[in-house]
């Protein structure tokens, strides 16, 4: 590949380097064998001119460096815990910026819900925009992996950022894989590059030119451009901006990049079974990850089939998660890390105490006088005193649930696979698919969601949400779900596909459900995948019989399971179901590249709902219905 360029001309590109890095970094550069990063390089040190240039190699004194460096220019503020800090990103830029992310693409075509923008007028935007970016700062280089040291499922990539905020979070989340671009090994593989600036900067150091706002993707290039922002979700470049990168690669050689989560559920025996999870942000995923027995991911999976068996791993080492809710009640794991005094925490938009103590909802504590988004707040003050988006980058490592395995270069067999979205009134807490495919269509690809402020806009809309990846797909969905359905041509066993749903609430608008059934629900999951449990056949899926559900309340949370309460929770609710079966239709009937099959499980899921209708009327209650 021809890696697209910001300067055409010829030019002594190593004067350029030799000029601008200092000799270590010099060296440090010129040590990875690849020219066209180094030309690369010199082509933004002369557009941006940055004043200084820092290749990160993964030392010790990096991380030093990157952490001084983040306070020395405002970007991070202390808190009274040594390796604790605040970053307030600004009050205009505290979430993606869907409006503002667009894929490149070759022409005007237009793709259905993908925001796309062709490609030359993309790069020549863009290109402008990085012009004098980067004067007064410093420029990192860091190179990364997506993915276990040396493994067949790891992206390599290259972020270039004038943000030691942006440096400080992508060496928390991802590996420094420098020794790996050193010998060779990721310029072999070929890697994502990353670009991002944030720009013109106020005097709170906040982006200033909002307006100006981009961040493109370039397929073509493996290329991310992020420019004016510093929100994480826009900026740092192994995260969001990969997960486009990777879709397209494994939608071109069969395999699947997914925004789930991976988790460990212990079984019989003390066996250990693997779950991905998809939902939507702030919908529950990280508090399922947390809940399971193990942890492997709480956001990403790279999901190759390896000899008949689909095995994922975690392109990260660390978390960016919703800290806005956290508590010591519901989620006592991360909160104690959260507030561990030697844990290393980047906490985002939160309220940052007088006295130095990071405050969010959800401590015990009423808030206190401090600075939020770097404003003065007080009790009483007419704001949110920290945001709904707040956020906590921390090391995965701190948790004691995490896997080892998350470094295994051959990841861990997937047994099943999650979806859940906030929805007040459809599905029933828990639920298997028929199979692979009816699982990919009614639970992945028709997967809807309230929306919530992890995005800029309005909070409380039903959406779309298939696979919980829409914001992210480079591509159609048709194109998404097809190759769900083509990915299970390569396994012998497929994953068994389950919808959970945590928000069903009853006509008064209460809660079904607590927060700490999930667990009960991941451990029937653990005994359906090995055949270990029956389950009642609805026209949408299989559900738990009850007496099974008892014994696992009792086991795992130490509650009774009233009966009432399981005939409210797995009521059938027909007429919902049919509205929905309505909805998705629609919706693919409109994305031309939807698979046939697609509009087949609709139909038949359809047909089953009258069927029942027919027999049992609107709702029905799960005790009416067959085992099987
Ligand atoms: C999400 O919103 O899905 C996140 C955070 O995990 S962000 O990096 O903003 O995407
Ligand atoms: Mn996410």
């Amino acid at each position: 590949m021809v890696r697209e360029r910001f300067l055409l001309e010829e030019y002594d590109y190593d004067a350029v380097l030799r000029k601008h890095l200092d000799k270590e970094h010099y060296e440090r550069l010129k040590a990875i064998p690849d020219p066209e990063l180094h030309r690369w390089i010199a082509d933004i040190i002369r557009v941006a001119k940055p004043s200084y240039v820092y290749v990160v190699k993964g030392v010790p004194e990096d991380f030093e460096y990157v952490r001084r460096k983040a306070i020395e220019n405002g970007e991070e503020i202390k808190t009274k815990y040594k390796y604790k800090t605040v970053h307030f990103d600004g009050p205009r830029d505290l979430a993606r910026d869907r409006a503002n992310t667009k894929i490149l693409v070759p022409t005007d075509e237009k793709i259905p819900y993908i925001n796309t923008l062709r490609r030359d007028l993309g790069l020549d935007e863009i290109k402008k925009l990085f012009v004098d970016a980067m004067v007064g700062k410093t420029m990192f280089i860091l190179p990364v992996c997506m993915g276990p040291h040396y493994s067949d499922f790891t992206l390599y990539g290259v972020q270039v950022t004038d943000s030691a905020y942006v440096t400080h979070s992508v060496m928390i989340l991802y590996r420094v894989c420098y020794d790996e671009f050193r010998d060779g090994t990721a310029i072999k593989k070929g890697y994502l590059r990353f670009l991002h600036s944030v720009g013109e900067l106020d005097e709170r150091v906040w982006s200033k030119n909002i307006d100006k706002r981009r961040i493109y993707i370039d397929l073509e290039d493996d290329t991310v451009y992020s420019v004016n922002t510093e929100y994480a979700g826009n900026t740092v470049g192994p995260k969001k901006l990969a997960l486009r990168l990777c879709v397209y690669h494994g939608y071109k050689e069969g395999w699947l990049c997914e925004h789930m989560f991976i988790a460990g559920i212990r079984g019989p025996g003390g066996r250990v079974t693997y779950f991905t999870g998809a939902f939507p942000a702030g919908c529950g995923k990280t508090s399922t990850t947390m809940i399971s027995d193990t942890i492997i991911s709480d956001d990403l999976a790279i999901i190759k089939a390896v000899d008949g068996v689909a095995r994922g791993v975690n392109p990260e080492i660390g978390s960016f998660g919703i800290i806005d809710g956290v508590n010591p009640e519901d989620d006592p794991e991360v909160y104690k890390v959260l507030l561990d005094p030697e844990t290393e925490v980047i906490f985002s938009n939160i309220l940052l105490c007088e006295d130095g103590e990071p405050w969010w909802r959800g401590r015990p504590e009423p808030p206190c006088k401090g600075l939020n988004w770097n404003i003065e707040w007080w009790p009483g003050k007419d704001e949110p005193p920290s945001h709904p988006n707040a956020r906590f980058t921390t090391y995965l490592r701190y948790f004691d649930k995490l896997d080892p395995n998350i470094d295994n270069p051959n990841g861990v067999p997937i047994s099943g696979m999650i979806f859940g979205g906030r929805d007040s009134d459809t599905h029933v807490p828990v639920e298997e698919a028929f199979d692979w495919i009816h699982g990919i269509i009614t639970k992945g690809a028709a997967l809807e969601s309230e929306r919530t402020a992890a995005v800029l806009g309005k909070a409380g809309v039903r959406e779309f949400s298939p696979f919980a990846i829409l914001d992210f797909l480079p591509i159609s969905v048709g194109k998404f779900v097809e190759l769900h359905i083509r990915f299970k041509e390569q396994l012998e066993n497929p994953p068994r596909i389950y919808g959970v749903n945590y928000f069903l609430k009853d006509e008064n608008g209460r809660y079904l459900n607590e927060k700490t059934d999930k667990r009960v629900w991941l451990k029937w999951m653990e005994l359906r995948v090995h055949d270990e449990v029956d389950a009642i056949e609805t026209p949408t899926g299989y559900i738990p019989v009850y007496d099974d559900l008892v014994e696992i309340f009792r086991r795992e949370l130490g509650r009774e399971y009233r009966i009432e309460d399981y005939e409210k929770q797995f009521m059938v609710r027909i007429p919902q179901h049919l509205d929905k079966v309505e909805r998705i239709w629609k919706i693919y009937s409109e994305i031309p590249d939807t698979p046939k099959i697609l509009f087949e499980v609709l139909r038949e899921q359809k047909e089953r709902l009258k069927k029942y209708r027919d027999r049992y009327g609107d709702y029905i209650s799960p005790l009416k219905l067959d085992r099987r």
